[in-house]
């Protein structure tokens, strides 16, 4: 490891060390990886010093997630204002789900996305990641002489690092990143629980789902879509994150390797949802009002004309892309 990395990581125990109140916030509209990065370094750092004030602070929850517990009591003004706040797994300074963080007196960020636009007294930032619960692991491992991680900790890391790899299958998935999680099945995780609670259905979900299924639709070279009308959503009583998830139901049809969900919003407007595999639909939504990654996207048509004719730029993106490519499956 590079010392200037090593020094920043023992800059940040210090900093933690001498803190008091310590609070923790993450990213807005969390996912696995923000809930298990926060609950498991708030557990960490409860179990290694008991006395401390140490806090979550956000202002939103996520109820598929909500089998890994509550946030406990929020610290008050004062409190914000006298504390150290560790910002996890949130690029960006305007994500950050605590409205209070402006108030600190110190801000450490530790996050693994790429950073264009850093904050934080201290940074540290490991954008080869796969996950930000992954940076978490690594820290105990650099300190476990004195962090304690119990199975608790450990479960809400593993929930992180699966979920934000997609159960360890994302091209970031590294051998140290495998290495890591088994550290956190050495603590005895219950991983067969935990899959469980993120990926068991519902049997009126799947069967929703199959019937969203027989609405997929196939171009010519490829391309999955699904329209989702807004009379279908208010009749399956779809939230707006349900209907754009239906896109995952399309992920898994091989040679297809674009994936488009449009969703109907109560204003007319149609909300379009893209991922793919190999194939750059990023400039593809960036036509279309939109923008995002290169293989993960959103955009946005006014017109059942507009949507066509994204269809049939995706169709063609996708042709070009098979005459050009060998080895896609
Ligand atoms: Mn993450």
């Amino acid at each position: 490891m590079h010392k200037d990395e090593k020094t920043l990581k023992k800059r940040i125990f210090s900093e933690i060390r001498k803190s008091d109140p310590i609070v923790i916030t993450r990213h807005r509209r969390p996912d696995g990886d923000a809930i298990g990065s926060t609950y498991g370094l708030y557990r960490i750092l409860k179990a290694t010093y008991p006395d401390k004030r140490i806090y979550l602070d956000n202002t939103d929850a996520s109820d598929y997630l909500a089998f890994m517990g509550g946030e406990g009591e929020r610290p008050d003004e004062e409190t914000c204002r006298q504390a150290l706040f560790i910002a996890l797994d949130t690029g960006t300074v305007d994500r950050v789900s605590s409205a209070r963080m402006g108030l600190a007196k110190k801000v450490i960020k530790i996050d693994h996305h790429i950073d264009d636009s850093p904050y934080g007294d201290l940074s540290l930032v490991e954008d080869w990641r796969s996950s930000c619960c992954e940076m978490i692991v690594d820290l105990w491992e650099h300190f476990k002489e004195e962090w304690i991680m119990d199975t608790d900790a450990a479960s809400c890391l593993y929930v992180g690092m699966v979920t934000d790899s997609g159960r360890f299958r994302y091209p970031e998935t590294s051998p140290e990143a495998l290495r890591k999680a088994a550290v956190l099945l050495e603590k005895g995780v219950d991983k067969d629980r935990i899959y469980a609670h993120l990926y068991m259905e519902d049997f009126a979900t799947l069967r929703a789902d199959a019937s969203l299924t027989a609405k997929i639709r196939m171009t010519e070279n490829g391309v999955a879509y699904l329209h989702i009308s807004r009379a279908m959503r208010l009749r399956r009583k779809m939230t707006q994150e349900q209907a754009s998830n239906t896109v995952e139901l399309m992920k898994k049809i091989r040679n297809s390797l674009v994936w488009l969900a449009f969703i109907e919003n109560d204003d007319g407007s149609i909300r379009v949802r893209l991922r793919s595999r190999f194939v750059e639909i990023q400039p593809l939504a960036t036509r279309y009002h939109g923008g995002g990654h290169a293989c993960a996207a959103g955009a946005t048509v006014y017109s059942k004309e507009e949507e066509e004719a994204l269809i049939s730029d995706a169709d063609a993106l996708l042709g070009e892309y098979k005459r050009t490519h060998d080895g896609w499956l």
